[in-house]
């Protein structure tokens, strides 16, 4: 059995590849020395995965920016209006595409299927015509194969990449993409044989779209594109690879398909594939990449296990190798990193570097047998017993807790009329309140202080005097332009879930944990290691001193029991349901306490709720069940008069509006400006009884929007939603934007609310 990986983490050990890019960006770094620094991370990984006992090595998984972005490069696909920018400069042109120039907007970002990690969405009309131009493969195999490995060029397949792509501006939103793959596959199958005639035998199509549901018109797609390209002349071996999931209907269909191999997730995630390959028969004389080590998590392998999947697959292909579920791209690159973490937790941990020693270690047992892991197999099942057994995963209170919670824990005491009323009588706000979502800029000077502070450079007492100052200017200014719910800016917190991870027992953060979120942006994922208790409040000093400053209502500002686990690593040993009420647990308590210091207004942001909803519409009402038992958990002890708020980025979210009303919030802001209020739509029809703010700001753009522009977005909100219950908002926190042109808008958004509420008392 041979060991492999699909992909593994492009930053390098000190995200040397963001600096790189970030300073070629600036005109610090040239174009050469961009190349340079990434052909060292290219070379580095692959001797990485070398030494680790990985016999043959990704390439063309490394990308400056994105990798569905360098698929459309090499398919010839790039849009009208960057043609002019890529043909003056190539690296120009590429990173123009990512992110827009003055003149011309980049393409659109989404997420990778359930990930984290974010792709650059292809545009494509009826007129499309793609050209091959396989440079970039074939210059990433070449390097590869100068270091004398065996590389396989790993590729975006070309049904996947299709039903990823979006009608461009311009043609029918109707317009199908997946249409154009006549005209596809030829420019694939020319790939291809550039990557054979440059020395590769095998080469990996990835079509993760394959876990989704899929029509049976879809399905015959997959069909006729793997029998031309397995049919093409000069081709090398085909690995057709899927991950993120079970295959379903789509196993049998590649499975009978004329190419070399099939690589499949038998993670939990994927575990129905074991069967469906059993009832298919197998794939007799193919190659059969099980993927056993979870790629998107990061606990060690439980070896025995993997073995007993592998034992039984050996039956049912002729060749079977052993992988990751999918590229190490979602996991951080080297656990031994990690000084500051407790040495048992570590031995628990495998980051992209250990998983693809464990890929290599269950090779090895099927090569040559398990006596052949002895040590391995006894350290894997020491490490796991340490785990299960440890002390730092339970916390016997926290089970009691969560096992006594009942239904009426997760009901508010009186339904949303009853609530509304007693809130107006209570915080008596005009109608169209005007708020914000939570954070204010972030200045240079702010992130220097909370970096000095870390490195030891100034005294906490030093540190918070410089946070009160931020939230004292951050509430006169809210008070002078007029906004009625204020916030106080949320200047002590860096990224929002590492913020309460730190302060929540059972949780560990990563000094050097980061992975890709998108182009040159990292996270660093904290990790759901043990049970979840908060030891003492984390914010209500913060919003209590902010309160003291103003008689207007100041929010209380919480992430979300979902949002915190979508976000983190989870805890891979009991159900996320289970995980969620226990952090819907901590955060409830400090709902309550917020509440109890004095805070009327409290909300609790869902942003990810709608990300982590699962693949197939069969594992929906699962997910959402806990999803929404854990926000009302979080939420639902406090009293009528006080109102709770959340808030969900990015727009589309129809296929979870009955989910959002579920929540029982008394009111949500939503991301709306740049979708032209269709949010507010989509709440309407599916009769969405509670308040709402549809963004008005598009706080993703420098654009400062006009009086004018944002009354006429209100009206458009009203034609929806009645007076009583808009709420007027931008549409995300303000952290990433300057104060010039945060202080215009929200002047500008507070002058569009007052236009209107005149015109409504005119009228009535
Ligand atoms: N927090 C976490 N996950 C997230 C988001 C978040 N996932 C989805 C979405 N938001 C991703 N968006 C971003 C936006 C900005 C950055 C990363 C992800 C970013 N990162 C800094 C960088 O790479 O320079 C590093 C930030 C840091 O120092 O922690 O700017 O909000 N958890
Ligand atoms: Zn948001």
């Amino acid at each position: 059995a041979r060991a492999t990986v699909y992909g593994y983490p492009r930053q390098g050990r000190n995200r040397e590849l963001k600096k790189a890019v970030e300073g070629y960006w600036k005109g610090r770094v040239d174009a050469a020395a961009l190349r340079e620094t990434a052909a060292g991370l290219r070379r580095t990984n692959w001797r990485q995965l070398a030494d680790a006992g990985i016999h043959e090595v990704p390439s063309g998984d490394f990308s400056y920016y994105d990798h569905v972005l360098d698929t459309s490069v090499m398919v010839g696909a790039v849009p009208e209006r960057h043609r002019a920018a890529v043909d003056a400069d190539e690296t120009q042109g590429y990173f123009a595409m990512a992110r827009g120039t003055q003149d011309v907007a980049p393409l659109e970002m989404t997420k990778w299927f359930d990930t984290n990690y974010h792709y650059l969405v292809p545009e494509l009309g009826p007129d499309a015509v793609f050209a091959a131009d396989s440079t970039k493969q074939v210059a990433e195999l070449t390097e590869a194969l100068a270091l004398g490995l065996t590389a396989r060029p790993v590729l975006l397949g070309p049904v996947t990449y299709l039903l990823l792509a979006k009608p461009a501006p311009g043609v029918a939103a109707d317009f199908e993409p997946l249409t154009l793959l006549d005209r596809l596959l030829p420019v694939y199958a020319e790939i291809l044989a550039d990557l054979r005639a440059a020395g590769a035998d095998w080469v990996q199509l990835d079509e993760p779209a394959l876990v989704q549901d899929r029509t049976p018109a879809e399905l015959t797609a997959v069909a006729r594109t793997y029998r031309e390209l397995g049919g093409a002349a000069d081709r090398p071996k085909l690995l057709v690879a899927s991950y993120f999931g079970r295959l379903g209907d789509a196993l049998p269909v590649l499975a009978r398909a004329p190419v070399d191999g099939l690589a499949l997730d038998f993670t939990e995630s994927g575990a129905a594939n074991l069967e469906s390959l059993a009832a298919v028969g197998g794939l007799p004389g193919k190659r059969l990449v099980a993927g056993v080590v979870d790629g998107r998590n990061i606990w060690i392998n439980d070896f025995e296990k993997s073995l007993a999947t592998l034992g039984t697959l050996l039956g049912l292909a002729g060749q079977v190798d052993v992988s990751a579920s999918c590229s190490l791209l979602h996991v951080p690159l080297d656990a031994t990193a990690e000084g500051d973490i407790d040495p048992e937790i570590v031995r628990w941990l495998a980051f992209a570097r250990q998983k693809s020693a464990e890929i290599a270690t269950l090779a090895r047992a099927l090569t040559e047998g398990t006596d052949a892991i002895t040590a391995e197999l006894a350290a894997n099942r020491a490490a796991l017993a340490s785990r299960a057994g440890s002390a730092l995963t339970r916390d016997p209170a926290v089970r009691a807790r969560a096992a006594a919670v009942t239904d009426a824990d997760g009901r508010r005491s009186q339904p949303y009329a009853v609530r509304t009323a007693a809130q107006r009588a209570h915080l008596r706000l005009p109608l169209l309140p005007t708020t914000t979502i939570g954070s204010f800029p972030q200045t240079t000077e702010l992130r220097t202080a909370r970096a000095d502070l870390r490195k030891g450079r100034i005294e906490t007492a030093g540190y918070e005097e410089r946070i009160r100052e931020e939230i004292r200017e951050v509430v006169t200014f809210q008070e002078k332009t007029g906004i009625d719910v204020l916030v106080h800016g949320e200047p002590e917190r860096n990224d929002m879930v590492q913020y309460f991870a730190e302060q929540l027992t059972g949780y560990v953060a990563t000094r050097h944990g980061w992975v890709q979120s998108y182009g040159t942006r990292y996270v660093r994922p904290p990790v759901l290691v043990g049970d979840i208790s908060r030891p003492e409040p984390m914010t209500v000093r913060w919003t209590s001193y902010a309160q003291s400053l103003t008689d207007r209502p100041v929010k209380g500002m919480l992430t979300g029991p979902v949002t915190m686990l979508a976000w983190s690593f989870v805890r891979d040993d009991q159900p996320l349901g289970d995980t969620a009420r226990q952090v819907a647990l901590a955060l409830r308590d400090e709902v309550d306490d917020l509440e109890a210091a004095g805070t009327s207004v409290i909300q609790v942001d869902e942003p990810a709720l709608r990300e982590t909803l699962p693949l197939r519409a069969a594992d929906h009402a699962g997910y959402l069940a806990w999803a929404t038992e854990s926000f009302r958990l979080t939420t639902a002890g406090v009293r009528p008069e006080t109102q709770i708020h959340t808030h969900m980025c990015y727009a589309e979210f129809g296929d979870i509006v009955q989910a959002i009303d579920d929540l029982d919030a008394d009111v949500i802001s939503l991301e709306a400006a740049r979708s032209h209020m269709q949010v507010a739509g989509e709440l309407a029809s599916h009769g969405y009884p509670r308040e709402a703010g549809p963004g008005v700001y598009d706080i993703h753009s420098p654009r400062v929007p006009s009086a004018e522009e944002a009354t006429a977005l209100l009206r458009k909100g009203l034609e929806a939603i009645p007076a009583e219950r808009l709420w007027v908002n931008p549409d995300c926190g303000l952290k990433t934007r300057g104060w010039p042109e945060t202080r215009a808008s929200l002047e500008n958004l507070v002058t569009a609310a007052r236009a209107i509420r005149t015109g409504l008392a005119d009228d009535g």
